[in-house]
């Protein structure tokens, strides 16, 4: 058999996890693929009778999530879920992600070593893109999460797990990062004052949203919980959104978090990780893009507090993934995937420009909101 990428000591485990799935013909290629911060993802080929057929291969990572079939068994019930509510939509198995059987029937792979794998197939003629270059791009997005959370507003009981508990408590988020700032156990604090004082000048934001659903109308609904652009495929021929991936953390939540993160990530039109924090921008045609999607899929079951707070809300993941950047950076790394040295240092700093960029703007996008939402 030709393996042509990955060459590490990963492969022959690769290669293993992908023997076990019910793929249509045999691998031939792996290459990894994508920009996730998580996981290990690789683009399976094989060579199907006719042509190749394609999969997406995942190791997940057992670091960020403690107990993979508890994440395994969501994604069981929510891919299910969707393929019925899509049951008679033209295109549907690129509508979805599907999950490929392995051999023995089960919905995903234990090796060896207690590594769990999973596999879908590989959605064609769509990608994902890091950042939107487009008002139309925005409000893709924000229609096609808006439509993610209606579809799955009657998943029947019971509860999903909850996959990372407590995953957007920002004042949780806080604390960890108050402990790792007593702790530098890297002796990098001093490295990054700056950024340190600036998270201890905004923490009277973390609160808001959590203690606001405990005495308002902001319901627990099933969310998706990282809507970053780049969890999003747009059908290549159309432009049109496609397919909602990366479904590990769909799981109750608060609305505005995913509202949030799509403010987050497509409205600046920088990298996550641009190092010159001039090109960081919130960019108010974008916002305004992505209202008008959302309020076209979700409007229909949004209570009045959760769009009194979509301004906020992008304010408030911007924070929040922030900090996260900024606790990893100074406990050495040991959550996201790095690839340069200081690389979630840099990460931090655009989110709190973004930030700032927000504040700046606060107003005119709440007047913009209460002007479409009411
Ligand atoms: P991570 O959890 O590490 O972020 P993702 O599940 O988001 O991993 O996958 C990484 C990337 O792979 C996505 O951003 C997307 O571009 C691509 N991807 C994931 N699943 C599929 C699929 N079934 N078909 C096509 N592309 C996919
Ligand atoms: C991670 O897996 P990925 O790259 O889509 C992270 C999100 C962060 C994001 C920041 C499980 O998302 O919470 O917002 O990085 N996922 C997890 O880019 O922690
Ligand atoms: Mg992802």
């Amino acid at each position: 058999m030709a393996v042509s990428e990955p060459t590490d000591i990963r492969a022959a485990g690769l290669r293993t996890a992908a023997a076990q799935f019910q793929f249509r013909g045999e691998p031939v290629a792996f290459l990894p693929y994508g920009n996730g911060h998580i996981n290990d993802t690789y683009l399976v080929t094989c060579n199907g009778t006719c042509a190749p057929v394609r999969y997406i291969l995942q190791h997940i990572n057992r670091n960020v999530f403690h107990s993979p079939a508890v994440v395994m068994q969501n994604i069981e019930r929510v891919t299910a879920h969707l393929a019925a509510q899509l049951a008679h939509e033209p295109d549907r198995a690129r509508r979805a992600l599907t999950l490929v059987p392995t051999r023995d029937d089960s919905n995903w792979y234990v090796d060896a070593d207690g590594e769990t794998w999973r596999a879908y197939p590989f959605i064609e003629n769509a990608r994902s893109y890091e950042t939107a270059t487009s008002v139309e791009q925005a409000f893709q997005a924000a229609e096609a999460f808006g439509r993610f959370q209606q579809q799955l507003a009657n998943l029947p009981s019971p509860r999903l797990h909850e996959t990372i508990p407590d995953f957007h408590h920002t004042p949780k988020r806080f604390a960890a990062l108050q402990r790792a700032i007593a702790a530098d156990v890297k002796g990098r604090v001093k490295l990054a004052q700056p950024e340190i004082d600036f998270a201890l000048a905004h923490e009277s934001m973390a609160g808001v949203l959590i203690e606001a659903s405990l005495h308002t109308d902001l319901p627990e609904r099933i969310t998706h919980n990282d809507t970053k652009f780049n969890n999003l495929l747009l059908d290549d021929a159309t432009g049109e959104s496609l397919c909602v991936v990366d479904l590990d953390t769909v799981m109750p939540g608060l609305v505005l978090y995913d509202f949030g993160d799509m403010v987050r990530t497509t409205t600046s039109p920088a990298a996550e990780d641009e190092q010159d924090l001039s090109k960081v921008t919130m960019q108010f045609p974008l916002f305004e893009a992505l209202v008008r999607g959302y309020l076209a899929t979700a409007g229909e079951f949004l209570t009045e507090t959760e769009k009194r707070f979509l301004a906020f809300s992008g304010k408030l993941i911007t924070f929040e993934v922030g900090i996260r950047f900024l606790a990893d950076y100074l406990a050495g790394d040991t959550y996201f995937k790095i690839h340069r040295e200081g690389h979630n240092l840099d990460r931090c700093r655009t989110q709190f420009k973004l930030v700032e960029s927000i504040e700046l703007q606060e107003e005119k996008m709440n007047r913009l909101v209460e002007s479409i939402a009411g």
